[in-house]
Order: structure tokens, then C-alpha cells, then sequence
């Protein structure tokens, strides 16, 4: 059968957990308007008649000398190295940038076979100034010639069937990695953190992008089975931010609570009640041994 590990590389919201889920038919990497929203190498399997692809979402590639971008760009390097395919997305709402070539003298040093997909197609009549479909269109194929070139949107779900097939069609031959019902391989405690760090993004996006951090600090079974008991936290850089998370007599702490629990009975057989603090963890983001932990 066909089998191959997807690497997804590209830009900051340039759509590559849109596009993984879309792909895998699943809610499986969280997604927001914030760049920078994946902070982990998460996989999404799709398994068809003959084939199987674990596609292995990643952080946006990101120009940053800044530690906590630092490890982010070391998980994109390692996933291009451990990829067999490379499905590069391109944001075609933004002009081509110094990212974007950055990126893609990587694609090329790696070797790796590589499909390159133009997302957001839904937008294309909507082209801004000084930049247009047409140019970043021949710009890709023009630094990577010879890689098939996809327009799509992971939105919409235009053109992703293409895309999956053409996947598959290059995918080597080889052994089945996963079970076919399985769609990711995320472990539920990462899962669960994940969802109440999008939610957590979605009620703050304006004010704290990067800020946060959610560590889950116990998961317990209730007496009779039927309830995951999950305590947690989030933790914020400063002081300051912690009135942000948790808002006015505490709307915002209890929206994210309700729209995480509402989401995870979706996904969990029996339904999560979350108990999260918000707590300061002083510059997080410049402590190596916690992002070394986290970035993975
Ligand atoms: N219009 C449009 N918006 C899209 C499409 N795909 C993704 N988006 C939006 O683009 C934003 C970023 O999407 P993500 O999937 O989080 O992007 P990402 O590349 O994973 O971002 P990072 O993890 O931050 O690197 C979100 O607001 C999505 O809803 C698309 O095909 N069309
Ligand atoms: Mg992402």
C-alpha cells in the first residue's frame, strides 16, 4: 500500500491546521487569526483504500531570533527532515516575502519531494495592492520548478480532493503507521490543553497573542466512570495579563470553560468538566528547560 509521512510547512496563517483538518475530515489541530498558533509537530492520519498519509502539521515558519521562535523553526527543520513529502502552503492573500524565500531555500537544501499548495482561493477576487494570484503563482513555481502547484482553500474545500490525490499518488510504497480509524495520534491531556489554548486565544487574540500557556495539572475519572475530572491552568507572562484572561467577574475565565467543555464532548465519549486558575509564570517564554518541553 501507499504510505508516506506529510510534513506541512509554511508561513504563520498561511492555513496549514485549516489545511490538515480539512485534508483528515477532522477537528485535529487547533486554528485562530493569530500567527503563531501551532506550537507543535501535531499529526493527522488519513487512511484510504490503498494508502495511508500521516500528515505532521508544524509551527509557521517565522524570521525571529527570539528563543521561543527559535525552537519553533528547529520543529519545522526537523519535520522536513523526517518528512518523505513536503506539502508547502502558500497564504495567496499576502504577498511573497522574506519568509517565503527563507523557507524555501530550506525546501530546496532538503531535497525532499514537495507539493506546493496556494491556499485561500476563496479569496482570490479579492487581491490587494502591489500583489496579485498571478504573480505568487509563478513566483512558487518559478523557486521550486517541477513541484506540482495546487490552488486551494482548506476554508471552502476547494481543490482539496485534488490535493489529497496527488498526495497519495506520490506517496511511496509501505507499511500501514496507524489503525485506519485512528485520525490522530494526540494523547488526550495534550488534546484537551490544546482546545482550552484555542478558545483562551479566541477570548483574548487582541490583547495577548502569544502570552499563554496551558499546563493541565490532573486528569481523573469521576467514582462512577462517567465524567473526566481535568484541573489546569493558564498561565500568562505578567501580572498585568492575568485581569485579561479572566475578565470582568470572571466572563472571560468562564467563556473559555464553556466553549472547551462544549467542544471536548465532541471529541471525548464522555463529557470533561475543566477546573482552570489563571496563574503568572514570569517570562515563560525565555526559560529553555519549559520550551523544550513544550515545542515538540
Ligand atoms: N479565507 C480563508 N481563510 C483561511 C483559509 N485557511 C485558513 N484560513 C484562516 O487563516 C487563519 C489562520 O489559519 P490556521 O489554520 O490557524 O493557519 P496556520 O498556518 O496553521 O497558522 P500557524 O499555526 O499560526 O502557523 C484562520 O483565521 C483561518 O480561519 C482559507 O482557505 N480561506
Ligand atoms: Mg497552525
Amino acid at each position: 500500500m501507499k504510505s508516506a509521512l506529510v510534513g506541512i510547512v509554511g508561513r504563520p496563517s498561511a492555513g496549514k491546521s485549516s489545511m490538515m483538518n480539512r485534508l483528515c475530515g477532522a477537528k485535529i489541530s487547533i486554528v485562530s487569526p493569530v500567527p503563531q498558533t501551532t506550537r507543535n509537530r501535531v499529526r493527522g492520519i488519513l487512511t484510504r483504500p490503498g494508502g495511508q498519509l500521516v500528515f505532521m502539521d508544524t509551527p509557521g515558519f517565522h524570521l525571529s531570533e527570539k528563543k521561543f521562535n527559535l525552537y519553533m523553526t528547529d520543529l519545522v527543520s526537523v519535520t522536513l527532515r523526517d518528512s518523505d513529502i513536503v506539502l508547502y502552503l502558500v497564504d495567496g492573500t499576502r504577498p511573497f516575502g522574506e519568509e517565503e524565500r527563507a523557507l524555501l531555500e530550506k525546501l530546496r537544501s532538503s531535497a525532499k519531494p514537495c507539493i506546493i499548495a496556494i491556499n485561500k482561493s476563496d479569496q482570490k477576487g479579492h487581491s490587494r495592492k502591489g500583489h496579485s494570484w498571478k504573480e505568487i503563482r509563478s513566483s512558487v513555481a518559478e523557486a521550486l520548478p517541477g513541484a506540482p502547484v495546487h490552488e486551494v482553500s482548506a476554508l471552502d474545500g476547494d481543490g482539496v480532493e485534488g490535493l489529497a490525490s496527488a498526495l497519495m499518488a506520490m506517496a511511496p510504497e509501505g507499511d500501514q503507521l496507524y489503525p485506519e480509524e485512528f485520525y490522530t495520534d494526540q494523547e488526550p491531556e495534550f488534546r484537551i490543553a490544546e482546545i482550552v489554548r484555542e478558545k483562551a486565544i479566541a477570548q483574548t487574540r487582541a490583547e495577548l497573542p502569544h502570552a499563554l500557556y496551558v499546563r493541565l495539572e490532573d486528569l481523573e475519572m469521576s467514582g462512577d466512570g462517567e465524567r473526566l475530572q481535568v484541573r489546569g491552568f493558564i498561565l500568562v507572562e505578567r501580572e498585568s495579563q492575568k485581569g485579561i484572561v479572566v475578565g470582568r467577574a470572571g466572563d472571560k475565565i468562564r467563556a473559555i470553560v464553556s466553549e472547551a467543555e462544549q467542544e471536548l464532548r465532541g471529541i471525548f465519549p464522555y463529557p470533561v468538566d475543566l477546573d482552570l486558575r489563571v496563574k503568572v509564570d514570569h517570562d515563560w517564554r525565555k526559560r529553555d528547560p519549559l520550551l523544550k518541553r513544550m515545542i515538540r
